[in-house]
């Protein structure tokens, strides 16, 4: 069996920090005005400098082919949704346009027209090669958008593409003047794996059903369609679980570090909770999957139900499901793992397990149900005891109904899972190196394959530091990825064919694992998951390309698109790293201006967004609109080594010779990028 222990000797291959060569690699985000860049350049200088009305869209679709000029939303724009399955999606995306907008966007039946934003399900929106009707067409023109789908999830995935078309500060929760436009465009897209999936770890550290609804609604923006759902290890269980009362009133306390249990008493979520979660997850099409690991990271379980002699569920000595290394067993807050496991033999290990997993996936949607299986070393069960483990409590899954999942260790020696089952290869071992042999036997047995490689997926995985330090060690592990794993690294690597034999025949998709050992809050998950996320969204969706190293046109073209992001997640207000291998670049867009009527201005004239800069290394100026100007004040919260920074407000103060309505200009400058303008009226 592979236990980390081997792992974390691994090397991965040396990360490089690459300068990035070519502006004309650019040519998917538009007109480049900057100059070339300099390998090894420090962030500032490694910008890119693009235009902002150019799609960049992530992931890349399929086809993207701009037309000429652009589609302006209105605050009477109609969203028409041209059969009442489309009402849903409809609603959707005048969701995701009012808040910044300020616009009424009614949502209405019919066939559309002019200046209409038109929903469309049926044959017209097929896609070649998208047999779930994944995909989607979309046309935008001066006249009107069109979006085309087979499946309301299909549109769903083109209302995703339309945010991207708009300016950064559409996902603003407060309205802003705007203009709203879009640029002309004709997309046509579907995924390449039907399963893009991101694993969120609630044990480690608790999350509450809110902070796990904004992740949720994060990671949907970029085409993820499954939320894997962590929700017991050996330092939390997460879930209220009826006959079994001290699961959580005792292993819903801890969390990783809880030393004492002072510092995150931990938490657990009703059935209550799970169910609306559930709810919310499939209300953005992605599908839920419970997870309980077993037969190892389950101390927490263990301690719960110990002593638990009086349950009547239980035979009376429930002593006999500790099989763990500690007997009898402890608590443990630190990240050890490989110390725990259930007694596959013990009745009591049944009760409870069948208990947890009759319940949980009476509450699921979904087909699957995982099972964990990782990380049991020979030391704690011996191979034939892991396996007899294994395979009962699949018996037991697919008795209810539900496929197998689980961390590919469940396709080693001895197991026998009936099929459809499906395996996550978690190993960074790559071609047929020692630790690849879970991917080979889950083809062996029939199994599909998800892949998350863990130097290439593990989103807990620290960053590259770079030399002004901004990555802080208390963030993030590094076993996988000993130097650190950036966003190249998440992006370089191709699913069908890391593993020899697990090619996409084998492979239904990937997935990011965001595990919770040193991120107690949904900020610091989201400067883990962000921005690497997306590119393994791209990975997973979009077609196979030559994703093999930082100088290939794939990557200088992904970074020159992620770099639109940063201003998006800072508009929403999402933590994000702002990596230094993507060229951000500046997004800044008018307040509304309002003069006290007497001729004097004075305050917020401008939003900027400036992912990874300092509002010292900005320069604004502000042209009033009667022949004079004067410099901006830039202000924002300040930045500390993992919230968000980079948000901005340019304000100033003047007055005019007379009161009146003046049309006015915001410029924005900083080194090595593409400088920005907005305009404002003063009324
Ligand atoms: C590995 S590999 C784990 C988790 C840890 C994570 C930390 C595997 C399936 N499990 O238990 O949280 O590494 O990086």
């Amino acid at each position: 069996m592979t236990t980390r222990t081997l792992i974390r000797r691994w090397k991965p291959r040396t990360v490089l920090i690459a300068g990035l060569a070519a502006v004309s690699a650019l040519a998917m985000t538009g007109t480049a005005t900057g100059a070339a860049l300099a390998a090894g350049s420090a962030p500032q200088a490694a910008q890119a400098s693009v235009t902002a009305a150019t799609p960049a869209i992530v992931p890349k679709p399929v086809s993207l082919t701009a037309g000429r000029g652009s589609f302006a939303i209105q605050p009477g724009t109609p969203i028409v949704a041209a059969s009442p399955q489309a009402v849903p999606v409809a609603q959707d995306l005048a969701g995701y346009l009012r808040p910044a907008t300020g616009y009424r966007l009614p949502v209405v039946p019919g066939d559309g027209g002019r200046g209409a934003i038109t929903l469309v399900l049926g044959q017209q929106g097929a896609v070649p090669g998208d047999p779930d009707g994944e995909g989607y067409r979309l046309s935008v023109t001066p006249d009107g958008v069109t979006l085309a789908a087979v499946t309301a999830y299909g549109l769903y995935n083109g209302i995703q593409t339309i945010r991207q078309l708009l300016p950064v500060w559409i996902d603003s929760p407060s309205a802003l003047p705007g203009p709203w436009t879009m640029p002309a465009v004709q997309v046509t897209d579907h995924p390449r794996y039907t399963y893009r999936g991101v694993m969120l770890d609630i044990a480690r550290h608790y999350e509450s059903p809110a902070a796990v609804e904004q992740f949720i609604a994060q990671a949907a923006a970029f085409k993820i369609n499954v939320f894997h759902l962590h929700l017991s290890d050996d330092q939390g269980f997460r879930i209220a679980i009826n006959g079994f009362p001290d699961l959580t009133a005792i292993g819903g306390e801890g969390s990783v570090g809880t030393d004492g249990r002072t510092e995150d008493p931990g938490g657990y979520w009703t059935q209550a909770d799970y169910k609306a979660v559930v709810a919310d997850a499939q209300a953005h099409f992605m599908t839920l999957i419970p997870e309980v690991d077993s037969p190892g990271h389950n101390n927490a379980i263990i301690m719960s139900e110990y002593n638990d002699v009086g349950n009547p569920l239980l035979n009376g000595d429930p002593q006999n499901i500790n099989c763990s290394a500690n007997k009898p067993p402890v608590w443990d807050y630190t990240e050890d793992v490989g110390y725990s496991a259930l007694c596959p033999d013990s009745q009591n290990t049944w009760t409870i397990m069948t208990a947890i997993i009759r319940q949980l996936d009476a509450m699921t949607p979904g087909p699957y149900h995982d099972l964990g299986g990782d990380e049991v070393p020979a030391t704690v069960l011996s191979q034939s005891q892991y396996a007899d483990f294994i395979n009962e409590e699949a018996g037991i899954i697919q008795a209810g109904g539900k496929t197998v999942m689980g961390w590919a260790d469940i396709a080693g020696p001895g197991t026998e899972i009936k099929t459809p089952a499906v395996a996550e290869y978690w190993n960074p071992a790559s071609g047929s190196q020692p630790g690849s042999e879970t991917g080979t036997e889950a083809v062996a047995k029939g199994m599909q394959v998800v892949m998350a490689p863990a130097n290439h997926t593990y989103l807990d995985q620290q960053y590259v530091v770079n030399s002004a330090g901004s990555v802080p060690p208390t963030l993030g592990q590094n076993w996988a990825c000993n130097s650190g794993c950036d966003v190249d690294q998440f992006y370089n690597w191709d699913p069908g064919s890391y593993v020899t034999g697990v090619t996409d025949r084998n492979v239904i998709g990937v997935e990011g694992a965001m595990w919770g050992e040193t991120t107690p809050n949904l900020s610091d998950v989201d400067y883990m998951t962000f921005p690497r996320l997306p590119a393994l969204a791209e990975v997973a969706w979009s077609p196979k390309a030559n994703r093999d190293s930082t100088s290939s046109p794939a990557y200088l073209d992904f970074v020159s698109r992620l770099a639109t992001q940063g201003g998006r997640f800072l508009a929403a207000g999402q933590n994000f790293y702002p990596s230094t291998e993507v060229p951000w670049r500046l997004d800044l867009t008018a307040a509304r201006v309002v003069g006290a009527g007497d001729g004097a201005v004075n305050g917020t004239i401008a939003l900027l967004a400036a992912p990874g800069r300092a509002a010292g290394a900005v320069t604004a100026t502000v042209s009033w609109g009667d022949g004079t100007s004067s410099a901006g004040t830039v202000s924002g919260t300040a930045a500390t080594p993992t919230t968000v920074n980079g948000l901005y407000s340019v304000s100033g103060s003047h007055t005019y010779p007379h009161p009146g309505v003046y049309h006015g200009t915001v410029t924005v400058t900083a080194a090595g990028t593409a400088t920005v303008t907005a305009r404002f009226t003063v009324r």
